[in-house]
Parts: structure tokens; sequence; C-alpha cells
């Protein structure tokens, strides 16, 4: 053992270069479901982390011989940080850490019991090496052992040729990783994640000065673009012309639920009956990405698809933006309004609803908020639309309000007094929990309707209801594959990224209309149905009453769906059958989502909508 130690000791950087390339490889391919695809993709992920692994230690030799041991044991336990953050991350979110979501920290935190959710007992595995190396690095008398110190020059410049080899590799297998940079599933396969991580930062680096260097003929593509767009006409064109407007984003809501039971009980009575009365729209599918609810916000509101990292909440609270309160405003004098039981700055959203043209922002300081009517991240969704009624009627009319559900949120939490249906009895316990809270949700919203009909607002009000994002993640999706008892394949995966639309106008009979769509398009649909033109608008959203099934449904990581393809992990499936068929039914496709998603990109980072109109 002793002399193990002291070989450690003396060979320190080998060997904390070694166990941290281990690691990284096994995590690699066990704790990220990536698509490596082939025995090149297999050598792409062994290979791509030695130079980075080696450019990171290597910067111990900037230390002095006794300190050096403590160096690489401080770079040793940031790399696994590293790698241990981006395996909670992904656990969640199937996704990886960008700079941005690290920066928007100070926004979203408070995350403790999701993430306390998310940790294996296995995971300690990963720090053994970490403990080990410490021990060494710590007990090692001072000054006798150092570790030894390669030609520098020679070391530093193979690390940095490995990398220039990793990337040069990865781009050959997969030439729009590099470019593109928001398939991160696909960059990390080919660079690896530390490389993938330092690519990002560079990316986040260079993103402020686009709105530096933007100016108006940036414009041009964009006003084309949206010119070749003819939004149709149809029979609901201005049917609820004039009526106050209630948005309700219902937190998590995944469109599985709607119509579905538990142990002979519906998880959704209220909303079973209300899509009854209603305009339902079963086939819209989830287009967040890591800004989460603020995305959705986003994407009702502007018709512009959210960024690829962090949040545009959080990142571009700044700029101009056309979004639905100052559309609405402009065309028939509508006043703004969101209410959320959460704090103000919860995703920047404070300095964020300035732009976006909202004249009042209820938050949770402006209700009466108590141990007792609180669970997870704040007021139960029940006295949050209690306590907003005096607030909803005090509004001027015509008004748009938007209300932000809570109490459906991962992971969860519910006291047995609020549990209104037993829990389902999955082996994954977030689905079984899932379902009380969506039921308590339903509750809310149920009691809500009431009040407002109470109130007399009901009869001069359109309804728009939306699911905002997954809420059982992939992760924990065979809970959900077993309540529905179903297989878990990926179709039946695809329909899980569904979320639920109910236009509701009182009055007017129900209709389910299966048109596939996304979130984006929700902001078209409205101001259909508003009657207010969507002609030469800048925005990426379809009126769903006659979106045309050619145009595909994009989602941020490059991924579409049609009425006949689909492309998913990197390959092109036949929607219907879910069978691979060549890329090529797919390519215009992809390309047009491509260049609908740099468009929204350029439309964000330059600000360019501060030049148009
Ligand atoms: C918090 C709420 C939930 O204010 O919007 O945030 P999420 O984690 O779902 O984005
Ligand atoms: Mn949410």
């Amino acid at each position: 053992m002793r002399k193990l130690t002291a070989f450690l000791s003396d060979h320190m950087i080998p060997a904390a270069a070694l166990l941290l390339w281990l690691k990284t490889v096994i995590v690699t391919f066990i704790g990220f479901d990536l698509p490596v695809g082939s025995w090149w993709g297999v050598m792409l992920v062994i290979l791509a982390p030695i130079g980075i692994i080696m450019l990171f230690l290597g910067c111990s030799f900037f230390f002095g011989k006794r300190v050096r041991p403590i160096a690489v044991f401080i770079i040793l336990v940031l790399c696994t940080g590293l790698l241990y953050g981006n395996l909670l991350y992904y656990r969640f979110y199937i996704d990886f850490v960008t700079v941005s979501v690290l920066l928007q920290f100070d926004n979203v935190g408070g995350l403790g019991a999701s993430t306390a959710e998310l940790i294996s007992p296995f995971d300690v595995l990963l720090f053994i090496d970490v403990i080990l190396l410490g021990w060494i690095a710590f007990s090692a008398k001072r000054g006798k052992r150092t570790v030894a110190k390669p030609n520098t020059r020679k070391y530093g410049l193979t690390s940095i040729a490995l990398i220039a080899l990793t990337i040069g590799l990865g781009s050959i297998a997969n030439p729009h990783a590099l470019l593109t940079g928001y398939d991160r599933e696909q960059q990390v396969a080919s660079f690896g994640l530390f490389n993938y991580q330092l690519l990002n930062m560079a990316h986040s680096i260079k993103s402020p000065m686009e709105k530096v260097m933007a100016d108006p003929s940036d414009t041009q593509k964009v006003s084309q673009y949206m010119e070749e767009r003819e939004p149709e006409n149809s029979k609901v064109f201005g049917l609820a012309e004039g009526k106050n407007v209630v948005m309700v984003s219902m937190e998590s809501t995944q469109n599985f639920v709607i119509n579905q039971t538990v142990n002979g009980e519906e998880i959704t009575p209220f909303l079973n009956d209300l899509i009854h009365e209603s305009f339902y729209f079963p086939n819209i599918y989830d287009q967040t990405a890591q800004g989460k609810t603020s995305d959705t916000e986003f994407m009702v509101d502007t018709g512009l698809y959210p960024l690829s990292s962090g949040s545009v909440f959080v990142r571009r609270p700044e700029n101009e933006f056309n979004s639905l309160p100052h559309i609405l405003n402009e065309d028939s004098g509508y006043t703004a309004a969101s209410f959320h039981g959460n704090d103000r700055e919860f995703w920047n959203r404070e300095e964020m609803y300035q732009s976006l043209g909202y004249e009042e922002f209820f938050s949770k300081a402006d209700y009466h908020v108590t141990a007792e009517n609180s669970v997870n991240y704040g007021i139960k969704d029940i006295p949050f639309f209690e306590q907003s009624m005096d607030k909803l009627t005090g509004l001027n009319e015509p008004y748009m309000a938007k209300f932000i559900t809570l109490t459906n949120h991962f992971p969860f939490l519910l006291e047995e007094e609020d549990q209104l249906i037993e829990p389902a009895d999955t082996r994954v316990g977030v689905v079984d929990r899932y379902v009380t809270t969506v039921r308590y949700q339903d509750a809310a919203l149920k009691r809500f309707f009431d009040m407002v009909k109470e109130a007399g607002m009901y009869e001069g009000t359109i309804f728009v209801l939306y699911g905002d994002h997954y809420g059982i993640s992939e992760q924990y999706e065979a809970g959900v594959h077993e309540l529905l008892e179903q297989e878990d394949t990926l179709l039946n995966h695809i329909k899980l990224q569904q979320v639920p639309l109910i236009i509701h106008i009182p009055g007017q009979e129900g209709r389910i209309i299966n048109t596939a769509g996304g979130q984006i398009d929700i902001q078209a649909t409205l101001l259909h149905l508003l009657g207010i033109s969507t002609d030469d608008r800048v925005s990426f959203s379809h009126d769903l009453f006659t979106r045309d099934p050619e145009e595909p449904v994009v989602f941020r990581d490059g991924s579409m769906i049609t009425d006949d393809y689909m492309y998913f992990n990197h390959t092109c499936y036949d929607r219907d059958a879910g069978e691979t068929v060549e890329s090529e039914h797919c390519a215009p496709y992809q390309e047009k989502a491509r260049e609908e998603l740099e468009m929204s990109d350029k439309i964000i980072l330059g600000d360019l909508l501060r030049f148009m109109e």
C-alpha cells in the first residue's frame, strides 16, 4: 500500500488523467444517452477527453512544486464537479449544462428538493479517485515528494494537438455539430463533454457581440421570409373579437393526463368536461428548451423560438419585442397583466415583463402566503386563484390576464389533505405523485372558473389553457408507460411530448382539432380568434385552424415533425409507422427547421425588431 501511494504520489498527473479519463468515458456511455451509433462514434467518445484532460491538468505546472499536488487535486475536483453537475442536469433535462444556465442560477435557484430527487447512491463511485488523490496530495510530506513535471512545451503542444484532432474528427463525423451549436447531445458525442463545455463558453462570449454588430440591413432576410408566408382566413376568424383574454399556463401538464384514469378515477375531471365545450388540440408539442416555463411564455407572447441555451428572459430582457400585450394594446386597447405566486425575480420576469408590455405583474409579494397555504415552490393553486380574483376584477377591460400555476411542479409534493386522488401505483414515485398534483391543479382550475362565473366575467372571456412543458422527464417515463399500459417505444415517447391546448369560448360548441403544432402556434391562433391580422408580423407562429401539415413543428435541438415524417435522435422516421426511412425524406424539413431557428436566434441576439416597424 505504501508503495502504491508513493508511486501515485510521484505520478500524480498521469494517475489523475487516467482516472478522470476513465470516469468521463464511463459516465458518457452509461450516464448519457448519446447518438453514438457506430464504432467510429464509440472511438470519438473514447478519444475526445484525452487532450482536454491533459490541458486542464497541465495548469498545475504554473504552480511551484510544493503546491502542485494540491493544484492537481483541485483540478480533479473541478473536473469531477463539472462531470457530476452535467450528469445530474442530464438526468432530469436530458440536456447539458450551458454557461447561460449557470448565469441564470440567480434568477432560478432554489431547486433543493428537485436536486435531491436526482441523486443515486452509486454516484459516490465518481468521487473515489478524488478521495484517493486528495489523501495523497495532502499527506505527502512537505517538500519530500512532488509531482514530476514533464517538458511543458511538448506537453502543451501535444494536448492542443489532441484537442484540435478531436474537434476535426468530430466535425467530419457530424458537420452541423460545430456550426449550429444547439444540438448539445450531438456536440458532446462528437467532441466530448469537456470540449463541448469550452465550445459553449466560446459561443456565449460571442453572443453579446451580435447585438453590437447588428444593423438594419440584417432585417432584410427576415422581412422577406415573413412576406412569403400567406396566412389564410377561416370561419373562426374574429370569433372572440373584443373579449377579455384569460391564459392559464399549466405547470408541467402533459397531454396524457387528459381523459386518463387511475384506479378508476379521472386525473383531470374538470378539464375532461371543459374540452367538450372547447377547441381542444391534442397534438401540440412542447418546444421549450432550458428556459422551461419562461420559454413557453416567450413563445406564446412573441411567436419566436426560445434560445437554445438559457432563457431569453434572462439573456435578452431589454430587447424590443412584438409581443401579444403590445399587439393587443395597439390593435384594440387591451391591458395585460400576469399573475404568478413566485418571486418577481424568478426567471427575471420583473424586468422582461416590461419589455413584453405587461402593465401589471402580481407576484408572491401581492399574495398572502403562509406555510399552510404553500407547498414546494410557493402558494398552492387554489389559494392562488382565490386571492387573484380581486386583482382580476380590478383590471381595465378589455384585458389579457395570464395565470401561471405552480403546484404541479417537480418533484410533485403535496400534503395528504390536498390529495384529491390516490397516488398511482407504478414503480416510479415521481409519476405516482404527479397524478395527485395534476388532480389538485384541476380542482384549482374548476374553482377558478366558478369564481369567474360568480363575478359575471365568464361570458365575455376567451380562455386559453396550455401545458407549459413536460413534467415527467424521460428519466421517469417508464412510470408513465406503466400507467398507460403501453410499450416504451419511440412513438410513445414522442407522444408524451404533447401538452394540452384548450381554447374555451363560452357558448361555442366543442371541437377536437387534430392538427399537429407547437406551443409557438398559440400566438397566431389566439390572434386569429380575436380577429387580429397576423399578416406581415415577424413571428414563426401558425394559426392552428389553417396550419399547413407540411410545415414542420420545430424543436429547439433541430428535431422536427411533419404530417408524414419526423426527425428525432438524429434519425428520420415515417411518422405513422415509427419506422426508420431514408434521411432524404426529412432533409428539406430539417433545412427549414435550421433556417427558422437560425433566423429566430438572429432576431433575438441581434435585437433586430428594434429596426423593424
Ligand atoms: C417558477 C415557475 C416554475 O416561477 O415558473 O419554473 P420552471 O422550473 O417550471 O421553469
Ligand atoms: Mn414550468
